[in-house]
This record gives C-alpha cells, structure tokens and sequence, in this order.
C-alpha cells in the first residue's frame, strides 16, 4: 500500500491510493461530441462538451505518466439494437433514432465511425475499453468485476454529460461502495445550469456521492 494522495476537494479532501485508483473516462465519444453525432439530433450545442477536451487530454496523460489504470466507456447499442430497449429508441422524438444511418454511421451503433472515442482522447493499448447500453457504466458490463479484479476502490471520473451518463454512473459506483472524485472541469453539459447543480448534487451532504475538484489538484497529487 502506497501513501495515500490529497487532492483539495469539495466537500473535504480526497485521500486515494494510486495503486488503488482508475480514471474512468466516460462516453467521450464523437456521437456525442462533435457536430452531427447523436448529442446534435436530440437538439443539444456540441461546443458546451468540447471545452472537455484540453484539461482531459491533460488528466489522461499524466494519469498515464503515473501509471494508474484508465479505463474508458462508450454508450451504444448492437447492430440489430436487441439491447436498445423500445422506450429509450423512441424517447424524445429525435430528428435521427438510434440505429439510423447518420454523417458518422448508425448512430450510437457500436463499430461505427460515431460510436468511437475522439482521437484527442483515443484508448492507449491496454486501456479497458467498457461498451455500455445504459447511462450508467455498471449496468449490464463487466466494469464492476473488472475494478474487484484490479483491486480498485477510488475512481477519479471524468467524461459526459455531467447529468446523464457521468451521474448515473457515480450513483451506481457509490452503490457498490466506490470513492468517487469528479474533476469539475473535465466532466460536461450541454446545460451550464445542469453543470452547475450536477456537480453541487455529488458533494452536497457531506459528500452524498462523492467528491468533486478541478483537475488541477488532481495533477498536482500525481506530481
Ligand atoms: N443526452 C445526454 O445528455 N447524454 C447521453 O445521452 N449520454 C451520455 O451522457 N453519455
């Protein structure tokens, strides 16, 4: 066991031990976003997410530099969309569905050109690359055995939406009796409201669901 590291968090620091921690990046993928992938047809502004990328190509690669498992996820559906439920293919009236052919490929399908991660931010070998069809990264995928496997306890996290996908994941990782650290400004909306009050719900309460720091701290530990 190696000393543990301080990041500067709300609600109080954040002890984790390197050996013992994955940054898990979540669903940075280009359906979500760049412009004309599944984040645009719901009727969202990309941009809002693409200011992610700088301080996660930051994060990513001294998190690699340290030697701490990375571990990235993408939402998506097989190609005859047996594990897209009807309610979540029908949900919202979007201009393109699930499955439908899209300027990336089918939308959110996975092997297609859109369902990838962004190349800014593309899986290194070995990296654990987990293929969810839920918001959350735990339900219905290996991640949970793979972390017991790995003897992992603390999860920095990173990705998006900050309210969708980052959240249901935190809520389930907290469940299973993960620490949870959500770097502020590597986590994304396409909502500054929900940005905002997403990240005050995870520290609210003494730290209801875990911990949240800008990635600056997180660096600076890993020094
Ligand atoms: N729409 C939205 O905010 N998010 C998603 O559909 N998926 C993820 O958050 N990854």
């Amino acid at each position: 066991m190696s000393d543990p590291l301080l990041v500067e968090a709300d609600p109080y620091p954040f002890a984790f031990d390197p050996d013992h921690t994955a940054l898990l990046l979540i669903d940075m993928q280009r359906d979500f976003v760049e412009p004309g992938g599944f984040g645009e047809t719901l009727g969202n502004d990309v941009s809002l997410l693409r200011q992610v990328i700088p301080p996660l190509r930051d994060v990513l690669d001294a998190t690699r530099r340290a030697g701490l498992t990375v571990i990235h996820t993408r939402e998506g559906h097989l190609p005859d969309l047996s594990d897209c439920p009807p309610a979540k293919l029908n949900r919202g009236a979007p201009s393109l569905r699930i499955g439908d052919p899209g300027p990336k490929g089918r939308i959110l399908v996975r092997g297609e050109y859109g369902h990838d991660i962004i190349d800014e931010l593309a899986p290194a070998e070995g990296e654990l690359v987990i293929d969810k069809p839920g918001k959350g990264a735990f339900y219905a995928t290996g991640l949970d055995q793979a972390l017991r496997d790995g003897d992992v306890r603390s999860l920095v996290v990173t990705g998006v939406t900050t309210e969708v996908c980052v959240h249901t994941t935190v809520r389930e990782a907290n469940d299973r009796g993960y620490e949870c650290l959500v770097l502020s400004d590597c986590v994304g909306s396409y909502f500054a409201g929900f940005q905002r009050y997403g990240l005050e719900m995870i520290a609210a309460q003494g730290g209801i669901f875990g911990w949240v720091a800008p990635s600056g701290g997180y660096l600076k530990a890993l020094e």
